[in-house]
């Protein structure tokens, strides 16, 4: 069967030959022009005046476009209406668009758009450049946000008055750029009566159609937005594509010629924001055995300047507090902290690597403190199976397998007997240090908006059995379009190779979600299911009423149809069936069934069901250079049962390396007096490469035939719960840091663990020793 099997991504031939085309390599529409961005020179600031005169008489210039020649409303935030598209009144952080240039070639735009300092006149006012600087100055982009649960009011200060324990901490976790390898780009080609047509690099091909209609004043059905597939995405590309579409599609039209919007990687990073990075005040009490019984922790997100999706990425981080601890008594406060830095948006997690990572710590602090073993703190926390099992949110965790799993890679790992090797090598090394660690991951699926967990799809079948397939997911890279073929395939019993997946097309499916929250194959999946189910039906009707027999019996496998002894050719039945003029196309459609959420209370069941898995992660330390390596990491995850174990194993592997580069690699940093990002490029900003894969890396899928719920052919999602996984490497890290103070204090350990970072917990250790 189709469904289960390990084949390569669809376009893999493609991408390693360089012939997979991305928007920039499409042929350009004659009398094609280029924008770039103008953007604001300082962090704050009244804008006073731009002086559009002397950037018309530049080189090449076409056109300068400001916020008055938008002709619709001057706004492009996805769900909270706070963001303009170019600037007015005032820029809100450096970076900020202001004004587009729009020339013959994309050199002349950029080199007019960089006299941006020169043009604007600006009278800067401080900025505010950290989130906790914003707290303290009660400056938020959203109202603060709770979600408590106590046995009983008063339970939990009670609990941690009369805990044998009382623990408290701050942690500190920096953010992360998504780093796409495909930069920001929107190509908008005006077509016949007041239609445009816009190639975008999106994740949201809905709300960039929606968005860019907005913004010329115009009906949705006037813009089609079309991606045929992104150089990855990781979130970066769900709202924030929409400042470059919007300024490519009102060029586009106020000239009435194409016009492409692509920016370098700097101006990207200048432009558009990235991982929230958090702040965290806690508080446990817990028992002689590190069993919690108390827990309130304060999460301090950096929103940046505007809300973007810092909502929903906060209420995902205070719903992944828990990750797979059973914390009985809890209380959460989230501040989304405004700040004149970029707008931080969704990236691989979605604040569910923020929230988790907390308890994390958390638990390592008690296991250090109490002097016990991590590893037997947390496993005397897991969630139980028919009881504890009720997160903060009030769902329960009826799909617990996060103990089995455990196990299963303690002992796959050889964790016991390394722990014990690692003690050994400390003792005998002054100098380099090793450090161990396993941490589990449970991480919801769904939207935590839930109405949009709802898909569609069109499947058409040609008159000589070929089959093409449309859905309203995007393709990232992630293999969404091969697992989506491939439920086609195992629904008609057909060969892959007969299915092709279009380009997403806002013309084809209307309305549909962005291609995140890791739901696209559960969402699109089961809409191309649905489409190519009826497909299926009519066909099995119309061999049955030619050859006798139940249409329920007609079998389809194998490029043939069995149908009441006899035995056809799947193309034969296909020609017959248009001569018989049955219907060869269907749509689909798919709504995720059970969910419900109060977004006052923070309570419901936002998640149809959660992904497991768990990492050990074994680093050396030098204690001098504070450098670290990866040694060895083995992965354990929860797939369900795998719609393809190949690309599951490499979404699994991906996303350890990408987590990886968050927690230990990848460090923001704006110039403490003008706001500016000075990590902009790769040559300041590291994310990991090929050489950070540890020498010893196996990854394996969990056997988990027991999805609860109904998914696609009981799948589980993967695309961001194994961003999760490398905690372990955070907290190896720790582990050896730890040891430099023989396991008695507890070291204060920032994320990202550079060098830097590493050496001030080791000053921090010795000096409390
Ligand atoms: N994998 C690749 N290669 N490129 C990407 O951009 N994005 C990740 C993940 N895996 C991404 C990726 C993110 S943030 C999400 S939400 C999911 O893929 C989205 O796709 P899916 O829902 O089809 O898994
Ligand atoms: N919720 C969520 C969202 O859980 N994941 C997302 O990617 C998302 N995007 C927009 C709004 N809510
Ligand atoms: Mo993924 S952060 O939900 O695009």
């Amino acid at each position: 069967p189709e469904a289960g099997r390990a084949r390569p991504h669809e376009s893999a031939h493609l991408h390693v030959a360089g012939a997979a085309p991305y928007i920039d390599d499409l042929p350009e529409l004659v009398g094609t022009l280029h924008a770039a961005l103008g953007l604001s020179p300082v962090a704050h600031g009244v804008l006073k005046a731009i002086d559009v005169e002397r950037l018309k008489a530049l080189p090449g210039v076409v056109a300068v476009l400001t916020a008055a020649d938008i002709p619709g409303p001057n706004d492009c935030g996805p769900i909270v209406h706070d963001e303009p598209i170019l600037a007015t009144g005032h820029v809100h952080y450096l970076g900020q668009p202001v004004f587009a240039v729009i020339a013959t070639d994309r050199e002349r735009a950029r080199r007019a758009a960089a006299q941006a300092k020169a043009v604007l006149s600006i009278d800067p006012l401080p900025p505010v450049l950290s989130a906790l600087e914003a707290h303290a100055k009660r400056q938020y982009v959203l109202p603060d946000m709770h979600l408590v649960r106590e046995s009983a009011p008063g339970a939990l200060h009670a609990a941690l008055a009369a805990a044998p324990h009382r623990l408290q901490g701050t942690l500190s976790v920096g953010g992360q750029e998504q780093f796409y390898l495909e930069g920001q780009i929107s190509y908008a080609c005006p077509t016949e009566n007041a239609g445009l047509k816009v190639h975008c690099s999106t994740q949201h091909p809905s709300e960039m159609q929606h968005l860019v209609a907005h913004a010329l004043g115009w009906r949705s059905n006037q813009v089609q937005v079309e991606c045929r597939r992104m150089g990855g995405g990781f979130g970066g590309k769900e709202s924030q594509s929409a400042v470059f579409a919007c300024v490519a599609s009102v060029a586009a039209v106020k000239l009435q010629r194409p016009v492409k919007l692509r920016v370098d990687r700097d101006d990207d990073f200048l432009v558009t924001g990235r991982r929230h990075g958090f702040e965290y005040a806690w508080e446990v009490g817990c028992d002689d055995a590190g069993r919690v019984l108390a827990a309130e922790v304060t999460m301090v997100s950096n929103a940046g300047w505007s809300a973007d999706l810092s909502g929903p990425v906060m209420t995902r981080a205070l719903c992944h507090f828990d990750n797979a601890y059973w914390l009985p008594e809890v209380a959460m406060h989230g501040h989304s902290a405004r700040t004149n830095t970029q707008s931080n948006t969704a990236f691989r997690g979605f604040g569910g690597p923020q929230g988790a990572i907390a308890i994390e710590v958390i638990l390592d602090s008690v296991a250090r403190r109490l002097g016990l073993d991590p590893l037997a703190v947390r496993r005397a926390n897991f969630y139980g199976t028919t009881s504890n099992n009720v997160t903060p949110y009030g769902q329960q965790v009826d799909d617990n397998v996060i103990a089995p799993l455990v196990d299963t890679l303690a002992a796959s790992s050889d964790y016991a007997a390394r722990r014990a090797a690692v003690a050994a090598y400390n003792a005998a090394s002054p100098v380099l240090k090793k450090g161990l660690a396993l941490t589990p991951v449970k991480f919801g699926i769904s939207f935590n908006v839930a109405h949009f967990n709802q898909a569609g799809a069109l499947v058409h079948i040609y008159t000589d059995g070929s089959v093409l397939v449309n859905h309203g997911g995007t393709e990232m890279g992630q293999g969404l379009n091969t697992k989506v073929a491939q439920v086609v395939a195992h629904e008609l019993g057909i060969a892959f190779e007969r299915v092709r997946v279009s380009a997403t097309d806002t013309h084809k499916v209307a309305n549909t979600s962005a291609t995140a929250a890791s739901t696209g194959s559960d969402l699109n999946g089961k809409a191309a299911q649905d489409a190519a189910r009826q497909l299926r039906e009519r066909l099995a009707a119309l061999a049955a009423s030619m050859h006798g027999g139940m249409p329920e019996a007609v079998r389809f496998a194998d490029d043939r149809v069995h149908v009441n002894g006899a035995n056809l050719d799947f193309d034969a039945l296909v020609a017959q069936a248009y001569a018989a003029r049955v219907q060869l196309w269907s749509d689909g459609f798919y709504a995720t069934p059970g969910l419900h959420w109060n977004r006052e209370t923070l309570q419901g069941r936002p998640f149809y069901y959660f992904a497991y898995g768990a990492a050990v992660a074994e680093v050396v330390v030098d204690t001098l250079s504070g450098e670290h390596r990866l040694l060895r990491a083995d992965l354990l995850h929860d797939v369900g049962r795998s719609l393809n174990p190949a690309v599951d194993i490499g979404q699994v592997e991906g996303a350890f390396i990408q987590g990886m580069g968050w927690l230990t690699s990848e460090e923001l940093v704006w110039h403490p007096k003008t706001g500016l990002l000075m990590t902009h490029a790769p040559s300041t900003y590291k994310i990991p490469t090929a050489n950070d894969c540890p020498p010893v890396f196996r990854t394996a899928l969990f056997e988990n035939n027991d999805n609860v719920e109904d998914s696609i052919h009981r799948s589980k999602a993967v695309g961001e719960p194994p961003l999760l996984l490398p905690f372990s490497v955070f907290l190896a890290i720790r582990d050896a840091v730890s040891a430099v103070g023989g396991h008695r204090v507890d070291p204060p350990l920032r994320a990202p663990a550079t060098p830097e970072a590493v050496l001030d917990a080791i000053d921090a250790v010795r000096a409390a020793r």
